[in-house]
């Protein structure tokens, strides 16, 4: 007896090929997917015609930065104006201003200001959000953004992965050999004791951390039991991809600036290749990810919002599908596999961003005619229904 048969659809289980073949109907059971293609008339609890609707699994947004105070619309003017974005930073802008805000705000008014953003990603169909820290640089005020995250993660009809963006800038006035050292002996395993994260994160940049640094805090994190990923190539190529796929990450994340031998290393260490198209878009980049050499050598390309106060401010898991086929020529089936399927590797997870059986029965109905739906109209599309472990998300 299954808890519930969704009959009369067009269920789209595993991108991870290309589009897949529709299948007719979905069993649910205790939170996952039991079945595909049983008949309308199998025994269950509870049965719901689609009326011929498209069935997916829900997205997992796999980068984002969406638990911040206030926001930096100053600074989006400015970089209107002419000003760079590496120039905001030097002047004390950029993540520094949101490390101030942070630094204002106390736990619940940060979980007060992040959830409006999580609930606009769940709206759009995102069952899974991975929400980084980074915007504290101290300790005591990454611990409060890691605990603001994990208050988040209470929310309910969501699930939500915490990464401790170690490396993200560095405090005022601080040097990078100081501040490195803090983070590996007193942030990191505070961290890991308190469990706040899964997860590491380096913004390796010529503006933020080298490769040494970054390296550094990986070694440490694998000796406390995280896994580890890397915001490189965004800029510049510092070298950041080859060293950190070597090193063993889930994920390289931006990479604007990879090149061949980057991408060899990727192959090599089964690295997911995370594209931004929000930042590029909103940092209004020319420089590309080099997407038709990532897709030849089978390197899985995930996508996310990279939703933050200041290079994304887009709360938009479809504007990201939009933009990752218009900007950087993925194809449909690509875009929404970045989206779900590569997004859980990223993850690390296997159960999700897939409705194969034994997934969790994570998944969305829309009206839309196919997932090329999603590449060709921007903005006024909502799913019809989003379903998180089998169970409806009322909103
Ligand atoms: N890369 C990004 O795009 C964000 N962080 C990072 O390492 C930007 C964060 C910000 O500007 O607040
Ligand atoms: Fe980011």
């Amino acid at each position: 007896m299954y808890d519930l048969i969704v009959h009369n659809a067009r269920v789209y289980p595993d991108f991870q090929a290309g589009k897949p073949a529709p299948v007719a109907s979905i069993a649910i059971t205790d939170g996952q997917v039991s079945e595909l293609g049983v008949g309308a008339d199998a025994p269950a609890h509870k049965h719901l015609d689609a009326n011929g609707a498209m069935i997916l699994p829900g997205f997992v947004d796999c980068h984002t930065h969406l638990c911040y105070a206030g926001n930096r619309m100053d600074e989006h003017a400015a970089r209107l104006a002419g000003t760079s974005y590496a120039e905001i930073a030097a002047r004390g802008g950029g993540i520094r201003a949101t490390v101030r805000a942070v630094d204002g705000a106390n736990e619940q008014e940060l979980v007060e200001q992040s959830l409006p953003r999580l609930q606009a990603l769940m709206r759009e169909g995102a069952t899974t959000v991975e929400i980084k820290s980074g915007y504290g640089l101290s300790p005591a005020n990454e611990l409060k953004q890691l605990r603001a995250i994990r208050r988040l993660g209470e929310t309910g009809g969501v699930r939500i992965t915490a990464t401790f963006l170690a490396l993200h800038a560095l405090p005022e006035g601080e040097s990078a050999g100081k501040y490195v050292r803090q983070v590996i002996e007193e942030t990191l395993p505070a961290v890991a004791e308190e469990s706040l994260a899964e997860c590491v994160d380096v913004f390796c940049e010529h503006m933020a951390f080298s490769v040494a640094d970054m390296l550094a805090v990986f070694e440490r994190a694998r000796e406390l039991g995280l896994a580890c990923r890397a915001h490189t190539d965004q800029l510049s190529n510092l070298g950041g991809t080859r060293a950190a796929a070597e090193s063993g990450v889930r994920s390289c994340d931006h990479l604007e600036y990879t090149r061949a031998e980057d991408i060899a290393a990727m192959v090599a260490n089964g690295t997911v290749a995370v594209l931004l198209p929000g930042a590029y878009y909103c940092l209004r980049e020319t420089q590309t990810p080099p997407v038709s050499a990532l897709r030849e050598a089978g390197v899985p390309m995930a996508l996310a919002t990279d939703l933050n106060p200041g290079t994304s401010p887009v709360a938009s898991p479809l504007a990201i599908l939009h933009l990752a086929s218009t900007l950087f020529g993925l194809h449909a089936d690509e875009a929404v596999a970045g989206l779900t399927c590569h997004a859980a590797k990223a993850l690390g997870r296997d159960n999700i961003g897939t409705l194969n059986p034994g997934a969790k029965a994570d998944f969305t109905i829309w009206d839309a005619a196919g997932p090329e739906f999603f590449t060709y109209q921007l903005g006024g599309i909502r799913p019809r229904h989003v379903y998180y472990e089998g169970i409806l998300n009322e909103s």
